[in-house]
Parts: C-alpha cells; sequence; structure tokens
C-alpha cells in the first residue's frame, strides 16, 4: 500500500530560532536564509501536490518550525504529543484547534508520557517509535494504545545516538528504508530493503518521501545517488539553516 498526502502544515519560524536547541556546532543560523529556505520548502510540497497551511509564527518558542514533533497525523486520527523538552512544551497548545479542521478524532499524549513524533515513522498501518531523550515509554505505550483503538499498531526501537527516530532512518514507500548509523544493523528493519548512508552523509538519512517524489538535503551526493538509482525522482533542498538546528527535511512539516 502506497499512501498519498494531500495537505501540509507547517509554521512559519519565528526570528527567535536562532536561539534554538542546538547540539550541531555548526554555527547560528542566519535569519534571511531561514525564511528563504522555509519559502523553498513549502514550495516544493506544493510542487508535490499538496495544498499547504502555513501556520503564522510564534516567538514564544524557538523550535516551533519543527512543527513535525508536536502531532501524529494517521489516516484515522491525529494525536497531539507531549514534547520532552521543556522549551517546547508549549508549542502543542493551539494545535487541537488547528487540527480539528481535518480530524474528528483528536488524541493526546499526556504527563508523565513524552513522545515527539521526530521519533514516529509510519510504514502502512504500523508505526516504529524510538524511545528517546524526548520521547519515553510511558508516551509510547499512550501512543500504542491510542493506535490500537483505530487499528492500527507500534512497535518501540530503543535509540543509541540519534536525537530522534527519523534523524537516522526515513521509510521511502515500496518497502525502502533509507538508513544511517545505529540503524544499519537494526533488527527491527530486517523486513526492510535498506539502503545505507554512510555516516559522513548522515544528515541525509532525514529525507522526504511525499507522493513518490523524495527530498533530499542538498551536499549529499551519495545518498542523493543511491536514492536516484532506487527510482525515485528527486527534489534537492538546500536546508542548511535548519540542520544548524538539528532539524531536517521532515521536521518542517505535518502531512495527511
Ligand atoms: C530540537 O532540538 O527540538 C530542535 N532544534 C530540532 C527538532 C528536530 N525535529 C525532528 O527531528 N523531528
Amino acid at each position: 500500500m502506497v499512501r498519498t498526502f494531500t495537505r501540509a502544515i507547517v509554521r512559519k519560524p519565528c526570528p527567535e530560532i536562532v536561539h534554538g536547541i542546538t547540539s550541531a556546532n555548526l554555527g547560528k543560523p542566519d535569519f534571511g536564509r531561514v525564511m528563504e529556505q522555509h519559502q523553498d520548502y513549502v514550495e516544493a510540497l506544493e510542487q508535490c501536490g499538496f495544498r499547504v497551511i502555513v501556520l503564522i509564527s510564534d516567538s514564544r518558542f524557538p523550535d516551533s518550525a519543527f512543527i513535525e514533533d508536536v502531532a501524529l497525523c494517521t489516516s484515522a486520527c491525529a494525536i497531539i504529543t507531549n514534547p520532552g523538552v521543556v522549551s517546547r512544551k508549549g508549542e502543542k497548545d493551539g494545535m487541537r484547534e488547528v487540527l480539528s479542521e481535518f480530524y474528528q478524532d483528536i488524541e493526546e499524549i499526556r504527563s508523565p508520557g513524552t513522545l515527539e513524533a521526530g521519533d514516529v515513522m509510519m510504514v502502512d498501518a504500523h508505526v516504529y517509535i524510538g524511545i528517546s531523550k524526548r520521547t519515553n515509554r510511558d508516551g509510547a505505550e499512550q501512543l500504542i494504545g491510542i493506535l490500537d483503538k483505530y487499528g492500527l499498531t507500534g512497535s518501540t526501537v530503543p535509540l543509541k545516538t540519534v536525537l530522534h527516530l527519523k534523524t537516522g532512518v526515513s521509510y521511502l514507500e515500496q518497502n525502502n528504508l533509507l538508513v544511517c548509523g545505529e540503524f544499519i544493523d537494526c533488527k527491527d528493519f530486517d523486513p526492510f530493503n535498506r539502503i545505507e548512508v554512510p555516516a559522513y552523509e548522515s544528515y541525509a538519512a532525514n529525507s522526504l518521501w511525499i507522493n513518490g517524489t523524495v527530498l533530499v538535503p542538498k551536499g549529499f551526493p551519495v545518498t542523493l545517488a543511491k536514492i536516484e538509482k532506487a527510482g525515485y525522482p528527486i527534489i534537492e533542498m538546500d536546508v542548511s539553516e535548519f540542520q544548524k538546528l538539528d532539524g531536517g527535511l521532515s521536521c518542517l512539516s505535518l502531512r495527511f
């Protein structure tokens, strides 16, 4: 089964994004370039057939452009998550109202459970949930319980080094999985055709399948060639300013 998405929700970056959380050591993002790259991202989504809903920026939360983390949009319901870091907790407020335009059933992850949807990878009716510094077992178990009500399933994958599960693994549909580092030998992913991302291109492990096309971050030629060889049309995107904040292509939107 291959999914088709028709809508995406993004949040415009706020000037405070330059103070967002980071472990990247790549310097401070340039806000002008952040805005340009974000606009290019929106246009790429539109090119892939999406109607893109652009939420206004929220200066209270520097990392709020990484909207993927605060909600999970499944085929059956939407789930508002509970970020695992204090500075991002409030980003979820207001998401119920946004999502209620599109979903009848909206669920929530509650404390002490934490979950960021960067840790959730959907593969047909199953989700893989990374147990990370941001997503705890309680949050993952709540999510699995919620999904069960809608006929969906979930399982957990403990993370070792990456921020989020999808920092190191991306599902490209047709049973193809882009994998890097700790996920190359991960038994949970044995059923997939693995496309290996070399360690020196690890950022490109967060590439984004959208309705048949794959968005790939600019500057990672080995990974790009491998994805191309697997038969996918590609859009290369410069997201250097988001990389400085540990954010990748998937983090910038909710797609459903
Ligand atoms: C954070 O550390 O929360 C942000 N600077 C980056 C979030 C990236 N989100 C994602 O991988 N889904």
